[in-house]
């Protein structure tokens, strides 16, 4: 990579890593050049130490609630066949803060990368009413069973246009939908994604439910992510850890969705978790580790032992270094 286009990813990360905090740092240094990122990384590193992963010090985006909606889904609605759900999506450009001091220019539903939850009951009729006020030809592809003309491949919805996709809600589980108009990698890159629940028959037992949208942001435009996070911006669940209770079950629907890197991983420390793959039979793994190859998603259920605080992170160390790392701040 010559000069001209900054540092790779990889300097960037071995200038990182004697201090995690420091990644956000070096991604705001990469627009003033590769001196620029030298001093950066210097000054932070010898500044900051380990302490600053945990609250104030981390050197994430937004405030305590500006996830909320991402991470808290509408609650389950009784099995009622044939009952109308309905959405609507708008294709947007917006520029997101991705890190501390970041910013990318993104394409997403409704203003944030990931896009809304959307959530259905099996056999509800799912009405998405999408509209794209976007710059570029958009789609959305919704995971699951449905009629071909309603797939988001073949009807491509120009900037001013807009189309309604309408189906029922199965087969239950947790999905995910993302524009699918070409080239396919940009546009999911962008940020054209979201969660897609859908509920069974028989209600899940009660839980403190999250949704988990892995996601990354290549933010030089070399082809590789500069930062990794869950739901958007990085460090974020690191700065406001996610309060749980050990005396309920955490549901977590996870799904990856990052682009370039071939896989993506969730690792929960200090317990194990039930695993079902793509949450659509009673199937499930019983570990703390899980690999997720993008598009790939499941349902997580985890029974705290004990209280206290603990890490979630991806297991590529490189993606957590760069922000996919967070905090449960489990009470009793
Ligand atoms: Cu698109």
């Amino acid at each position: 990579m010559s000069n001209s286009r900054g540092v790779t990813r990889r300097q960037l990360i071995v200038g990182a890593a004697p201090v995690v905090a420091a990644a956000p740092f070096a991604g705001l240094a990469l627009a003033g050049g590769k001196e620029r990122q030298a001093t950066h990384l210097g000054t932070h590193a010898a500044a900051a130490g380990h302490a600053a992963m945990i609250g104030e010090e981390v050197p994430a985006p937004g405030g305590p609630t500006d996830l909320d909606e991402l991470t808290n889904p509408p609650p389950p609605l009784p099995h009622q066949p044939g009952r109308v759900r309905e959405y609507t999506l708008i294709a947007q450009d917006a520029d997101i803060e991705v890190a501390k001091g970041v910013t990318f220019p993104a394409w997403t539903y409704n203003g944030t990368v990931p896009g809304p939850v959307v959530r259905a009951t099996e056999d509800d009729l799912l009405r998405v009413d999408f509209r794209n006020g976007g710059s570029h030809p958009h789609t959305i592809h919704f995971h699951g069973i449905h009629a071909a003309n309603m797939d988001g491949v073949f009807e491509i919805v120009n900037p001013g246009e807009r189309f309604t996709y309408e189906f029922p809600a199965r087969p239950y589980g947790m999905h995910l939908y993302h524009c699918h108009a070409t080239p396919l990698k940009k546009h999911i890159h962008k940020g054209l994604y979201g969660a897609f629940i859908i509920d069974p028959p028989e209600p899940r037992p009660p839980a403190q439910e999250l949704v988990m949208v892995l996601n990354g942001f290549d933010t030089d435009g070399d082809g590789e992510n500069n930062f990794y996070a869950v739901n958007g911006p990085a460090f974020y669940y690191a700065r406001y850890p996610i309060s749980v209770r050990r005396s309920q079950t955490v549901r977590i629907y996870i799904a990856n969705l990052t682009e370039f890197d071939l896989i993506n991983s969730f690792h929960l420390h200090g317990e194990f978790f039930r695993y079902y793959p793509t949450g659509s039979t009673d199937h499930f793994e019983y570990t703390d580790t899980i690999m997720l190859c993008q598009g790939e998603r499941g349902i997580i259920e985890i029974d705290f032992a004990n209280a206290g605080r603990f890490m979630f992170h991806a297991h590529q160390s490189e993606f957590a270094e760069l922000g996919w790392m967070g905090f449960f701040e489990v009470e009793d």
